[in-house]
């Protein structure tokens, strides 16, 4: 992984995945010690604030009964069904009221894991000026992976903070890091 002392600049977004109770410690999909990463984030969320850079939170945002939870036949338990505290962001995650909410998982018929994925967030994020997107959030080998080799096609560099994701499992994470780092994608891998 390539080290980088750099921060944010003009022409950078800061984009959060999923930092959702459900995916924290005691939630229904819980990424183990998911929450370690609220502190770091917080510390770049600073930073965004302080640079002006606009900051993107995704949420995944199931309907009850979600075609991706294993009573419909998924690979998963239910999480973050809408409306619901395991839904909600973490209560530490200190996002400014300007945050732009990425809504997805809100389809019937088709699982979204990318914040790309059928929500437009491509669009939104050209129309603000992004060039560079800054990467953090849950879980790194899941929502994290498809959300960033999406900006990779989207033709966005992406910086992904290490210290700021955490993967469902340790064999996932390795290869997600894998994927990543052969789709270009930069790793900053500062303590913060
Ligand atoms: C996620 C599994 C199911 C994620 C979402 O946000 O990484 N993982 N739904
Ligand atoms: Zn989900």
């Amino acid at each position: 992984m390539s080290e980088m002392s750099e921060t944010f600049e003009p022409g950078d977004g800061f984009l959060i995945v999923d930092v959702q109770n459900d995916f924290c410690s005691g939630g229904a999909l819980p990424v183990a010690g998911g929450e370690r990463i609220v502190p770091v984030i917080n510390w770049w969320l600073g930073e965004a604030v302080a640079k002006g850079v606009p900051i993107y939170a995704s949420r995944d945002w199931h309907p009850v009964g979600h075609v991706s939870f294993r009573e419909r036949g998924g690979p998963w338990p239910p999480h973050c069904v809408q409306d619901s505290k395991g839904a909600q962001f973490h209560p530490d995650l200190a996002l400014p009221c300007s945050t732009i909410l990425v809504t997805k998982g809100v389809r019937f018929d088709q699982d979204q894991y990318s914040a790309f994925e059928q929500t437009g967030l491509a669009v939104q994020l050209r129309n603000d000026g992004i060039r560079r997107l800054w990467v953090a959030g849950l879980a790194e080998d899941v929502c994290v992976l498809a959300t960033v080799l999406d900006a990779r096609r989207e033709g966005f560099d992406v910086v992904l903070i290490e210290k700021a994701t955490c993967s469902i499992t340790l064999d996932g994470g390795k290869k997600a890091r894998c994927q990543m780092q052969a789709a270009g994608v930069r790793f900053i891998n500062e303590r913060k």
